[in-house]
């Protein structure tokens, strides 16, 4: 993987309950349409066989596109299907299983809530991180949200890529932008929407502005 990838400024996760009736690849396909320049997949209320599925379809939907794909907890999902990398949290397996299973060019996410586990992740050899959810999110019920103040901190602190998740829609983009993030995540307000397309291009627009402004 050449470090191309490093360069994303918008991240959109799959979230089939937020589209029912359209299909996660017409909804995907749009979203890539409109700019998206990395996916993950995170499917966790399916069978493990489900998610391959989507995740073989998905593969050949972002080689299209030339896009990462990410895989959301499942290394041995992401290694069948050769996507690009997993995302894992603070209760999956840690970094240091992962990167052995998955070698030095495979791409490691982690979600962090703090800036103590985003220094932990960058000295333990993430490739990037996540930092949220900056603000509450029906996606993440019951995790309480971060705000704008960690997003700062990163800014400041963290060296490898972060991206900001978590309650974002084209309404507060700008405050996350403000508070130093140049990469932007989000799932309801994109996959949601009616128009995928229009709201990558809006988020996309927001953040080439706050480039401006820097
Ligand atoms: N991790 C932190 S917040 C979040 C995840 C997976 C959910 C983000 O979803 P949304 O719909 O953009 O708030
Ligand atoms: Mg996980």
């Amino acid at each position: 993987m050449s470090s191309k990838w490093k360069d994303f400024r918008l991240y959109v996760i799959t979230g089939v309950n937020y589209h029912p009736g359209r299909s996660l690849m017409t909804v995907m396909e749009q979203t890539l349409q409109g700019g998206a320049d990395i996916i993950q997949l995170r499917a966790k209320d399916m069978t493990k066989r489900e998610v391959l599925a989507q995740a073989y379809a998905l593969r050949k939907l972002t080689r299209h596109y030339d896009v990462p794909l990410i895989i959301n907890d499942h290394i041995d999902i992401a290694l069948a299907v050769d996507a690009d990398g997993v995302h894992l949290g603070q209760d999956d397996l840690p970094l240091a299983e992962a990167r052995r299973i998955l070698g030095a060019d495979r791409i490691i996410g982690i979600s962090t809530h703090s800036i103590e586990q985003a220094l932990r992740a960058e000295r333990d050899g993430a490739d990037y991180i996540g930092v949220g959810p900056v603000f509450p999110t029906g996606t993440k019920p019951g995790r309480q949200a971060v705000t704008t103040s960690y997003v700062q901190e990163a800014a400041q602190r963290i060296r490898i890529p972060f991206v900001a998740i978590g309650g974002i829609t084209t309404s507060n983009v700008n405050e996350v932008l403000a508070a130093g993030a140049a990469r932007i995540c989000a799932v309801s307000a994109i996959v949601g929407s009616d128009d995928p397309a229009h709201e990558c291009r809006s988020f996309l627009q927001a953040i080439h502005a706050s480039d401006q402004s820097k």
